[in-house]
């Protein structure tokens, strides 16, 4: 049997981390576990967790560590016989300690998207939020304008993609991710990718997996796209 690969993309918010996880998904067969979606996912069932949830991401805070273990730590261990990748998770260094008791990590991608690219792309995106499917008013626009392609449904914009919760939640990304980054970057699994288009961005990270999912233990590395 081929070994298991697990690995974690890290980015802030709007830097690309769904919509690279799902081409990684669909290319790679790995299974793949975006936090966001869990969040919103308890948010929507109403759950005494989700209305606690909701307080934190309406505002862009990050929720307790001891909540986001929680979710995401259980639903790794049905997945034990599986290659996983992480979206949003772990995303402070207590999770990330938390993670590593459990799992050591073949691979952490890290996304560098300068500032005014993040600010412009997610105050242009809305979800179709049955689905969780993303549009982007510029980069992939529903076919017709506030309507979900499949089903005609509208489109909503989340909460925390509003001006205000936004802000918060880019001033916060740096400060938190640095030790966490720097964690992996000590582990030898961390690559870093600068660039302000997802399309430029992506062969690097297809060349950089189909490499490492063929030959593995995995040295340390920091690939910069042009
Ligand atoms: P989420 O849901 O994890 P964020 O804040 O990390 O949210 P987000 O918003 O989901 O990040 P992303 O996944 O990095 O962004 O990016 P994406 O969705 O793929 O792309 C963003 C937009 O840009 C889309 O519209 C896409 O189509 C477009 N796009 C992509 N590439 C390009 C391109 O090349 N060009 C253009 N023009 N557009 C492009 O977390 C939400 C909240 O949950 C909590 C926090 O409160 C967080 O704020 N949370 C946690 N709290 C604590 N710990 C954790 N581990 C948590 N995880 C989530
Ligand atoms: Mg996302």
């Amino acid at each position: 049997m081929a070994k298991l690969f697990r690995a974690a993309i890290m980015g802030p918010p709007g830097s690309g981390k769904g919509t690279i996880s799902k081409r990684i998904a669909q290319s790679f067969g790995l299974q793949y576990l975006s936090s966001g979606h869990y969040l919103r996912e308890s948010i929507a069932a109403n759950t005494e967790a989700g209305v606690l949830v909701k307080t934190y991401v309406e505002r862009g805070m990050l929720v307790p560590d001891h909540v986001m273990t929680r979710l995401m730590l259980p639903r790794l261990e049905q997945l034990s016989d599986h290659s996983w990748l992480l979206d949003g998770f772990p995303r402070t260094l207590a999770q990330a300690l938390a993670l590593n008791n459990l799992y050591q990590l073949d691979l952490v991608i890290s996304l560098n998207i300068p500032y005014e690219t993040l600010r412009e792309r997610l105050s242009d995106r809305w979800i179709h939020p049955a689905s969780g499917r993303v549009y982007n008013m510029g980069f992939n626009p529903p076919r017709v304008q506030g309507k979900d392609d499949i089903t005609g449904e509208p489109l909503i914009q989340h909460d925390d993609d509003k001006p205000e919760a936004l802000m918060a939640r880019l001033r916060h990304y740096k400060d938190v991710a640095k030790p966490v980054i720097d964690l992996y970057k000590s582990q030898g699994v961390l690559h870093s990718f600068s660039g302000t288009e997802t399309d430029r961005i992506w062969p690097y990270i297809n060349s950089l997996l189909s490499t490492k999912m063929h030959a593995q233990p995995s040295d340390a590395c920091q690939t910069q796209t042009p």
